[in-house]
């Protein structure tokens, strides 16, 4: 289950926390050390090694070349925006509750989480519905079919490319296997709690339905995404299962566009960390910190994405 293990340094640089002014790109930069850190101290025992191969090889990741058959198209074009928010309403309906619910109280606890992830990904979305309900806010490193940046810092990590992948700076832990994420993640955060009725098992079942509703959206790396990361930190208040939010995660991913990603789900204390900064409960809210751009506009912050991260003419 666990690919490394690796204690903190104390000569490491200090986690950025969204509450800081640090750069996200410093953060990776971060990253980059650490996962060399990582990799020497890496001890994989042949009970975990027998572990990950029948993980790799389990009836899930089999479905999973079948994304492949959906094609998101240009995300860039004019879009029907009647039928975006129809397809991921329905989406959010196939999902039920989960993702909608903060299941703890926060302890707005520093951001340590980093999740190496696609938006279209059944597995990731689980481990996402968790981070919802765990009301945690992590890192996203979104790693588009195609895309190559954060793909590379997992292959190097990890020593492969399979998604989800966590690294968390608090206990020096990295991981890949939703199910052992997400048990991961409660076991740590959940302050006694399990996941949601269902939650683990329900991903064969109805995890891929966004999937196929938004036809491949948040799977592949847009051509014509721009290759360098952003300048500066980008945040989004966002929780799974919200439609809006969901389009926007899209985007993101498809941009290959790393963000700080505020869960708020229903109870979540993080409300006041959204009104300080939107005035407003609603999600998605989104934040450049290099340009200045906030809105909470999902058409608006889609335009805005395409404007300024691709070639592409919106
Ligand atoms: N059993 C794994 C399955 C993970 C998996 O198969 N992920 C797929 C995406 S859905 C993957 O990483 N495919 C390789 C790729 O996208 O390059 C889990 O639960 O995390």
């Amino acid at each position: 289950m666990m690919l490394s293990f690796c204690y903190n340094s104390p000569s490491i640089t200090p986690f950025s926390s969204p509450n800081t002014n640090t750069p996200f790109l410093t953060t990776l930069n971060f990253n980059n050390r650490t996962l060399a850190f990582n990799n020497r101290f890496r001890i994989l025992s042949n009970s975990q090694k027998q572990q990950q191969q029948q993980n790799s090889t389990s009836l899930l990741s089999f479905l999973c070349p079948l994304l492949k058959l959906f094609s998101g198209g240009d995300p860039s074009g004019q879009r029907n925006f009647t039928l975006e928010v129809a397809t991921s309403s329905l989406a959010s309906l196939s999902r039920f509750a989960w993702g909608s619910n903060s299941k703890v109280e926060s302890s707005n606890l520093p951001t340590t989480l980093q999740l190496f992830e696609f938006e279209a990904c059944p597995f990731c979305r689980r481990v996402r519905e968790a981070l919802t309900e765990l009301d945690l806010s992590v890192e996203v490193y979104p790693c588009p079919k195609g895309s190559v940046r954060h793909r590379e810092v997992v292959r190097k990590s990890g020593g492969k490319e399979m998604f989800p992948f966590l690294i968390d700076q608090n206990s020096g832990i990295s991981m890949y296997e939703s199910g052992d994420i997400v048990k991961y993640l409660f076991e740590q955060y959940g302050e006694g709690r399990s996941p949601s009725r269902g939650l683990l098992e329900s991903t064969i079942f109805t995890g891929w339905m966004p999937t196929i509703l938004r036809a491949g959206r948040g799977m592949t790396l847009w051509e014509r995404s721009t290759p360098d990361p952003p300048p500066g930190k980008l945040e989004l208040f966002s929780y799974e299962n919200n439609p809006y939010a969901r389009i926007v995660r899209e985007a993101l991913c498809e941009l290959e566009l790393p963000y700080i990603l505020h869960n708020v789900g229903e109870g979540s204390s993080r409300v006041k960390l959204l009104v300080d900064a939107s005035g407003s409960k609603e999600v998605p809210y989104f934040i450049d910190h290099s340009t200045g751009f906030q809105s909470g506009d999902y058409k608006k912050i889609l335009h805005y994405l395409f404007e300024t991260y691709s070639a592409a003419i919106v």
